[in-house]
């Protein structure tokens, strides 16, 4: 398998630790998403992924981009260990929690947003960087109070899941844009148990080969 994608994109951070925690191999190869103005933009790669976003995973004849279909389709193939483990209830939970970090904020914050806030809209650092600290706020405040139902030692119960697979980048996400985290005791707790598992430990961005200083 060739999974294509960018050191600290969160979508690309998520595709990796779901493959390290289902111990599957995979060539990884970098798109880097600033050089050359977005090499997500080239021809080549948009016939792989006409969205132009990372991450992208081919698997022989398999071409498939978003990463919780990435995901899942890695979950149909290799059943376990799975990542929407416990009660029917649970896997809701773990689907919801999911959807909350990958459909509703990480959209809002992706670096293309970024950009046309910033080049079209011509909005100003301090106005970008309010825009950042709400949507964060929205979905972490939301997140943590859904935690208060559902966690354990991870997001839902004390089984790793697909929840725990998008919480740990988007919180490498916040810290990277300086978003104060001290109101989400919970999530926070869960973050720094997840940090300490060794298949996700691998997947920190700083562990790519495409990692830069
Ligand atoms: N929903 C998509 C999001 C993919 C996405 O937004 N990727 C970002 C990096 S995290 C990207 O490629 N951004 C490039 C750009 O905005 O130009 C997924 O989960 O795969």
């Amino acid at each position: 398998m060739e999974l294509y994608g960018y050191w600290r994109s969160s979508a690309s951070y998520r595709t990796r630790i779901a493959l390290n925690f289902k111990e599957l191999e995979y060539n990884y190869l970098p798109v880097h998403l600033l050089k050359d103005g977005g090499q997500q933009h080239q021809r080549a790669y948009r016939q792989l992924n006409p969205n132009g976003l990372v991450p992208t995973l081919v698997d022989g004849q398999v071409i498939l981009h978003q990463s919780i279909a990435i995901i899942e389709y890695l979950e149909d193939k290799y059943p376990e260990p799975s990542l929407l483990p416990g009660t029917p209830q649970q896997r809701g939970a773990i689907r919801a929690l999911a959807l909350d970090l990958s459909s509703e904020l990480q959209p809002l914050i992706n670096l293309r947003v970024q950009q046309y806030l910033k080049n079209e809209l011509a909005v100003s650092d301090a106005q970008k960087q309010a825009w950042l600290d709400h949507w964060f706020a929205e979905s972490f405040t939301a997140f943590e109070k859904n935690l208060e139902e559902v966690a354990g030692k991870y997001c839902v119960g004390d089984a790793f899941s697909l929840a725990d697979v998008c919480l740990v980048p988007q919180v490498f996400s916040a810290q990277r844009f300086g978003i104060k985290l001290d109101d989400y005791p919970l999530l926070m707790g869960v973050y720094e148990r997840l940090l300490e598992l060794p298949f996700v430990a691998a997947a920190h961005p700083s562990q790519q080969p495409d990692a830069e200083a």
